[in-house]
């Protein structure tokens, strides 16, 4: 959680990061890394059930104290001294509890399947558990900011931002400022709203990612961004950043790793990023959850685009019409939202991957969540992957088209790809833009073959050369592609998947879980950079 660009200077806050008391259900008391997934350490290997993590907790005056939690997989209840103070599901995305006084924390984090509505083991992927992005303790003082939130309103003639500051407690002196612009008023608490305008401040692009401090003071409290000017939007089948037309070109993402789960550290991220950026590309889906705010930090400086997603993986009419899954699907939505909108590294927002969306049943359930999509965040697109592209009814409801499709793997031939793409393209509304959002094959590396058949590197890598150069052919229908999958990943154990997943790894990585390259990191290369 501690990120690169530190949103407090000021702010007294305790890292709770380091080494807490555990305990799995009935097993002996143990230790347990925060962060940290204890089914990625090998004595708890694979184990479900509930891990009670627990530390003391020292307040230091009598004003509020919030304990901020993220990424706990999948769902938790927060006790201080045996008393339940608050609790939350859906892992991936950071909450907060207010502490009401010192105390022995205990966190109670479930990873069974079903723990959260929005983590089932019939997804394809394994759902580790643990408190996996970090934990902190914040003391707010008697006047503290609770949320700032920018959006960039227009580029040209000059650069106009929109801000909401969240004020608690107070009254006190608030002091904004931002690229050479100062503003200073006496506030209680409520949200303050203000209009910039910022003549001379360079625009954020792909190409070329400016940055600009805004430092926003409260009494004793701050609270710090970093502000990308640049406006995104959907100019009939393109997809434009201030208006110039972008061709997304890049991969799909989990963030895991074998010997983390989801709580990779740092120097993993940004390796990640090093080989987004050998590969050439200028863009990663998140699939299929909320990335991690340091991972879109930097996606932010190196001009990295991110498709950021609401967890979520084929949900059908029953989840869509379960009020306990939507609430839940809402929260993520929320939560998301919130750690994400102020990153101009993340120009798309995703939600219901692969979900029935030719189910006019669904249809209730899409129109409620992109709903809230957009009442949270009306400047950016909304798009979904989707997999019924053919029979879709909901497709109206998004700015930009996803299309999943596994030509040359789970159908069809390599040499079917074009047409296979080109067919589906075919079926989407030509005023909206069209983005591969997932397409790929098994290559287990290692494995060569002179006859390059399915699960070779050599097949992998035909099939990924054939889509991209496709994608990219002059007159092409498509805004972009994501190539299903960055690296490979443990996926689920449940039957059947996993007789179709050898290891029990999805193998669709352009490297393998370790990140070591294969074939297609090379052929990849060479077809994104023949394109710059
Ligand atoms: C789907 C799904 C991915 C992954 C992929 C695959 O399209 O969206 O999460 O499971 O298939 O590898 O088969």
């Amino acid at each position: 959680m501690a990120r690169r660009f530190p949103r407090h200077l000021r702010r007294r806050i305790v890292d709770l990061r380091g080494v807490w008391d555990f305990r799995l259900d009935g097993d002996p008391p143990d230790v347990m890394a925060v962060p940290g997934c204890w089914d990625a350490t090998p004595r708890y290997a694979g184990r479900r059930g509930v891990g009670v993590y627990r530390r003391e907790l020292l307040l230091t005056d009598g004003t509020p104290h919030r304990l901020v939690l993220d990424g706990v997989q999948h769902a938790c209840r927060v006790l201080l001294d045996g008393e339940e103070i608050g609790s939350h599901d859906g892992g991936f995305t950071r909450f907060a509890v207010d502490v009401p006084r010192s105390g022995v924390l205990e966190v109670h984090v479930d990873n069974r399947d079903g723990a959260s509505p929005l983590h089932r083991d019939f997804y394809d992927w394994h759902h580790y558990g643990g408190i996996a992005r970090g934990a902190e303790l914040h003391r707010l003082g008697p006047a503290w900011i609770d949320d700032v939130r920018v959006t960039t309103v227009a580029v040209d003639p000059v650069p106009v931002v929109d801000l909401a500051i969240d004020l608690g407690g107070g009254p006190a002196p608030l002091t904004v400022r931002l690229g050479g612009v100062e503003l200073r008023r006496d506030r209680a608490g409520g949200t303050v709203r203000e209009r910039l305008e910022l003549p001379g401040l360079a625009r954020w692009s792909l190409r070329e990612p400016h940055l600009h401090a805004l430092e926003v003071r409260f009494g004793e409290d701050d609270w710090r961004e970093r502000v990308g000017l640049r406006v995104v939007a959907t100019d009939g089948d393109r997809l434009t950043i201030n208006g110039e037309p972008v061709r997304l070109l890049g991969v799909n993402r989990h963030d895991s790793h074998p010997d983390h789960g989801f709580a990779l550290p740092d120097d993993h991220r940004l390796c990640d990023l090093q080989l987004v950026e050998r590969l050439g590309a200028n863009f990663v889906r998140g699939g299929h959850y909320p990335q991690d705010e340091t991972f879109l930090e930097l996606c932010d400086e190196r001009g990295i685009a991110v498709w950021s997603e609401a967890t979520a993986w084929q949900p059908d009419a029953r989840q869509l019409g379960d009020e306990s899954w939507l609430g839940a699907a809402e929260r993520n939505i929320d939560e998301m939202v919130a750690v994400a909108r102020n990153h101009p590294s993340v120009v798309l927002w995703g939600l219901l991957n692969e979900g029935r969306s030719d189910d006019p049943a669904c249809r209730p359930g899409y129109e409620r969540l992109i709903g809230r999509l957009r009442a949270l965040d009306p400047s950016r697109p909304v798009t979904y992957a989707g997999n019924h592209t053919e029979h879709d009814v909901c497709e109206d409801l998004v700015d930009v088209v996803g299309v999943n499709t596994y030509p040359g793997w789970y159908h069809d031939e390599i040499a079917d790809v074009g047409a296979v793409l080109d067919r589906l393209a075919a079926h989407v509304d030509p005023s909206k833009p069209v983005i591969v959002s997932e397409i790929g094959a098994e290559g287990v590396r290692g494995w060569r073959d002179a006859a390059r058949d399915r699960w070779s590197e050599e097949h992998q890598s035909d099939l990924l050369d054939a889509a991209i150069r496709h994608v990219l052919a002059d007159g092409s229908r498509f805004t972009g592609i994501a190539i299903w999958v960055f690296a490979d990943f443990r996926t689920s154990n449940a039957m059947p998947r996993v007789l179709g997943r050898p290891r029990n790894y999805n193998q669709k990585g352009v490297v393998d879980e370790y990140r070591r390259p294969k074939l297609a990191t090379d052929t990849v290369a060479r077809a994104f950079r023949a394109s710059r």
